[in-house]
């Protein structure tokens, strides 16, 4: 299956360019960790992204959290994606009617197009929010052509989440249906035997990003629900993200080494290496 393959092998033959960057950046780095920085100032943010930098795959962002977000924010962002080879996940979860989360996705006050390659929105509105968004990145003056991509939010950690059954196979559909701009979901698990009304391609490549990934804790106080990088991966994920587990540790670049080992650990035994 898919998930036997290398990433090698999927950076080969993967349609999207995007999908393709992903992987070559995991080879590259032996890296499948998206480390989510959730802190409140651009410093703290310029700071773990420059230190955990060359340890990682991706960032992921929440920028309405910042107190300060400015120009500032964005060229920083952009400088140390470039020096240290990651991508930027912007995990604003848009969910609204197609003509507002396009003001959302670009232009606006976030700007999140000039400098996030990878977004995500969920399906609760209806297959109109993936084809809003991707007719914004699919305009032909949309400047960033074929540098971003979506990731569709089809599960959630958090205990009791509504994001199951009809909602995750609406998911998978809209991810066949619009896949020139759907790189793939955030779920615990790979979907591509989740039932779909749409047919599946059997070269389908769907990346798996899965959150809620901790080595050290089963939870938190607000209903959050962790996984090993061991268990996300045999589940099918192929980038981990954590948050908490690597910026909230006592030595967080230490964390990151040992998250990145692990990940590419789980990695190379579910290909085969
Ligand atoms: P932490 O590893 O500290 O629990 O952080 C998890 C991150 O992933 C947070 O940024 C959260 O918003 C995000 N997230 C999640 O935890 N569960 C989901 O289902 C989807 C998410 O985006």
């Amino acid at each position: 299956s898919r998930s036997q393959l290398t990433y090698c092998a999927r950076a080969a033959n993967h349609p999207n360019p995007l999908a393709r960057k992903l992987f070559q950046v995991a080879e590259a780095k032996k890296s499948n960790v998206t480390v989510s920085a959730d802190v409140t100032t651009t410093a703290e943010l310029l700071d773990l992204a420059d230190r955990l930098g060359p340890y990682i795959a991706v960032i992921k962002t929440h920028i309405d959290i910042l107190s300060d977000f400015s120009q500032a924010t964005i060229d920083g962002l952009n400088a140390l994606a470039a020096k240290h080879n990651f991508l930027i996940f912007e995990d604003r979860k848009f969910i609204d009617i197609g003509n507002t989360v396009q003001k959302q996705y670009h232009q606006g006050t976030l700007r999140i197009s000039e400098w996030a390659h990878i977004i995500n929105c969920s399906v609760l509105p209806g297959e109109g929010i993936v084809e809003a968004l991707t007719q914004t990145a699919q305009s032909p003056d949309f400047p960033y052509g074929s540098d971003r991509g979506l990731l569709i939010l089809a599960e959630m950690t958090s205990k009791g989440s509504l994001a199951t059954g009809s909602y995750t196979s609406a998911s998978v559909d809209y991810a066949r249906k619009y896949q020139s701009f759907v790189l793939g979901f955030v779920s615990t698990r790979s979907l591509s035997e989740v039932e779909s009304t749409v047919a599946k391609n059997e070269d389908e490549d769907f990346v798996v990003f899965t959150t809620g990934v901790n080595l050290s804790s089963k939870g938190d106080k607000l209903g959050q629900q962790y996984q090993t990088p061991q268990s996300a991966i045999g589940r099918g994920a192929d980038f981990i993200i954590a948050g908490r587990g690597i910026y909230a540790a006592p030595d967080a670049v230490e964390a990151a080494k040992q998250y990145q080992q692990q990940g590419w650990e789980a990695y190379m035994a579910r290909v085969g290496g």
